[in-house]
């Protein structure tokens, strides 16, 4: 029977998953050694993958999801605090060579835009975004019913967009993003600045709305440019209690050809995983 081995590499939580038949039937989920460089994380996901019980099997479809910018199986992170000294990094090869089998290899945003299309909530709209908001900001985007693939790489790396104020949308509206913004303001971290704002803190509030309404504004451009239907919302910032509403409420300030459908992610974290899974024995 044939069966498929699926990394998800992020900027904080690295996961692999074997399925058969369509079903995850094993998963093992770890800290991702960010900051300990590209060799570190491949060492990790050898270790899982020879964990799995299925590196003789012959019958095997590999594939990995990855946060970064791929071209030809290198992976660039924009942000060196998320991921530091990928630069180019030639994953694709080297997890390959550790594995002894073939891999392929997408975007994490991308690879989870593409499970939610098919087995989630963009299943029937033929222009469909995936955003997540997590450690970075990230997208993935099926056009005329196609995963978007960009020869150079940038398919959907909306967290590069420019906001007003020059900075990235990244650098704006991510989990990293809100927690120097906390750290500068006296709170813990991240999500001690989102409770506090959701708990009526004023000062909270105006730092997190901000970094929404900076993603809404994304949307609404996105919404006329593209043609989008549907959006569906991930990642651990993204899928907050109360975030979704909080983005709806900044998109009901458009005027009507901007508005856009705005739903949480149905597969939740395992989108990418999903993804992956289908693209390496369909595609
Ligand atoms: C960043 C960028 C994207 C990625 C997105 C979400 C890096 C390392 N990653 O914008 O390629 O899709 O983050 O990634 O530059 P996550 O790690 O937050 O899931």
């Amino acid at each position: 029977m044939k069966k498929t081995i699926v990394f998800d590499i992020g900027g904080t939580q690295s996961r692999i998953a074997l399925f058969e038949n369509g079903q995850i039937v094993w998963r093992k989920q770890i800290t991702t050694p960010s900051q300990a460089g590209p060799d570190a994380t491949v060492d990790v996901m050898a270790q899982l993958f020879f964990a799995s019980n299925v590196a003789g099997h012959t019958d095997l479809a590999i594939g990995a999801a990855v946060t970064g910018h791929i071209v030809d199986g290198c992976v660039t992170a924009h942000n060196p605090d998320i991921l530091r000294d990928w630069q180019r990094y030639p994953l694709q090869h080297r997890l390959a060579e550790r594995i002894n089998h073939p891999v392929r290899l997408f975007n994490d945003a991308r690879a989870a835009a593409w499970g939610e299309y098919r087995f989630g909530t963009g299943q029937g709209f033929d222009e469909f975004l995936f955003l997540t908001v997590s450690t970075g900001v990230g997208a993935g985007l099926i056009l005329g019913k196609r995963l978007h693939i960009a020869k150079n790489g940038f398919d959907a790396e909306i967290g590069e967009m420019k906001t007003d104020n020059g900075q990235t949308l990244e650098n704006r509206a991510s989990g990293t993003a809100l927690g120097l913004l906390a750290m500068q303001q006296g709170y813990e971290n991240a999500k001690a600045l989102c409770d506090a704002a959701d708990q009526g803190d004023e000062n909270a509030d105006r730092i997190y709305q901000a970094s929404i309404r900076e993603i809404a504004r994304k949307l609404a451009d996105l919404a006329v440019m593209l043609g989008i239907q549907r959006v569906a919302l991930g990642g651990s910032v993204g899928l907050r209690s109360g975030y979704l509403q909080r983005l709806r409420q900044e998109m009901a300030s458009y005027p009507g050809i901007y508005q856009i459908d705005i739903v949480a992610a149905q597969l939740g974290h395992d989108a990418g995983l999903v993804g992956v899974a289908d693209l390496v024995i369909t595609d």
